[in-house]
């Protein structure tokens, strides 16, 4: 036996292929570079959404709709690449979400998991589990899948955090559900700070309840101080990634696997002047600068940043960071599709060959 070789011609070829979609069929040797590539290029463009020029459009945003008409005002980071999907990366979506004094967000929930990393407030809450959890710049919070969520502003000033999904990934598996609460607010059951006594304690779990080995998160609020805490006290010490510098994960703390079933989030400190070397991982991210300025280098391009500034690394792109200042740590938060990726056994991670990016 050998391998065939069939000479057709122009035309036949030609008429023959004119035929097949009559029928939804068509060859797959037509396209097979591009199925079997030999490893994957993202369409997904290395992006820098810049507060300085987003936020004017989402307080804009609150004089032109209400959150009777938005249900969720929220700015969508679409990337360039993606065509106009509701997507910032392949499987995420980040979105820059608005809540203004006296303003409530009606409590639903849907299959797609959530996360928010509040940017600006003076309070104001998101309802979880019937409990207020609170809201303050560099918080974290958690609605996991099909959890009822409902925001609110109790303040004099507007809230403005960002809002981190799984949509695209959702929309691709064809998985979005979505159910409206009878009323606006989801009735308060528990008081302030109880999730975070009852699952925030380190490593010491109510014994009282049953649970599983696996599951999401039961707890759905990370305060930006122990956050900061955390990372201050490490940076003192030489320890940390080569290519993260000091990062840690918002972990369930149960069972130390990611915060939810198709995201994981992470808190990470470039140190003054910090150039971390370059790699490259199959999950896509999703960064937002807490503090301070510096860069991120995808490949060839050159991604600046600063406070507030929300931007996205491609999957399987090489990258590293660069702080910029020589004095002052800066603090990025990032999510990724991790779980996803890893849950498939898909996950390669490589080091730069030369350690960092040519340029
Ligand atoms: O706050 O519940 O950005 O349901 C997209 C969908 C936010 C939310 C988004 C949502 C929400
Ligand atoms: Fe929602």
């Amino acid at each position: 036996m050998e391998i065939s070789s069939v000479n057709a011609t122009e035309a036949e070829l030609q008429a023959y292929y004119d035929g097949l979609g009559a029928y939804n069929v068509a060859p797959l040797w037509t396209v097979l570079g591009d199925i079997q590539a030999r490893e994957p290029v993202s369409k997904v463009t290395p992006y820098v959404w810049r507060w300085r020029d987003v936020r004017p459009l989402v307080i804009r945003a609150t004089a032109l709709v209400g959150t009777e008409q938005a249900e969720r005002r929220v700015l969508r980071l679409m990337n360039p690449g993606l065509g106009g999907r509701t997507a910032t990366t392949q499987t995420l979506f980040g979105g820059i979400q608005t809540v203004m004094p006296g303003e409530i967000a009606p409590a639903h929930r849907h299959t797609p998991n959530a996360l928010r990393f509040i940017i600006e407030s003076d309070g104001g809450y998101t309802a979880v589990g019937g409990e207020r959890l609170p809201m303050l710049p560099g918080d974290l919070v958690l609605t996991p899948s099909w959890e009822w969520h409902d925001h609110g502003n109790d303040t004099q000033n507007p809230m403005i955090w960002l809002d981190g999904l799984d949509l695209p990934l959702m929309s691709a598996l064809e998985m979005t559900f979505h159910d409206q609460y009878p009323e606006d607010t989801q009735p308060v059951t528990e008081s302030p700070g109880s999730s975070l006594a009852k699952y925030g304690s380190i490593a010491l779990q109510p014994a009282w309840e049953e649970h599983g080995p696996t599951g999401t998160s039961p707890l759905m609020y990370y305060p930006w101080t122990r956050a900061r805490a955390a990372l201050e006290r490490l940076a003192t010490g030489e320890g940390g990634s080569p290519y993260d510098g000091v990062i840690m994960e918002y972990t369930n703390p149960r069972t130390g696997a990611a915060a939810m079933s198709t995201m994981a989030c992470f808190i990470q400190l470039l140190r003054p002047g910090q150039h971390t070397l370059a790699h490259r991982h199959t999950t896509s991210t999703v960064y937002h600068v807490v503090e301070g300025r510096g860069s991120t280098r995808v490949g060839d391009t050159v991604l600046e940043w600063e406070e507030k500034d929300t931007f996205c690394v491609p999957g399987w792109a090489f990258h590293e960071h660069t702080n910029a200042s020589p004095s002052e740590p800066a603090y990025l938060f990032s999510f990724t599709d991790a779980p996803v990726i890893k849950g498939l056994q898909l996950y390669r991670e490589e080091p730069h060959p030369s350690g960092h990016l040519p340029g």
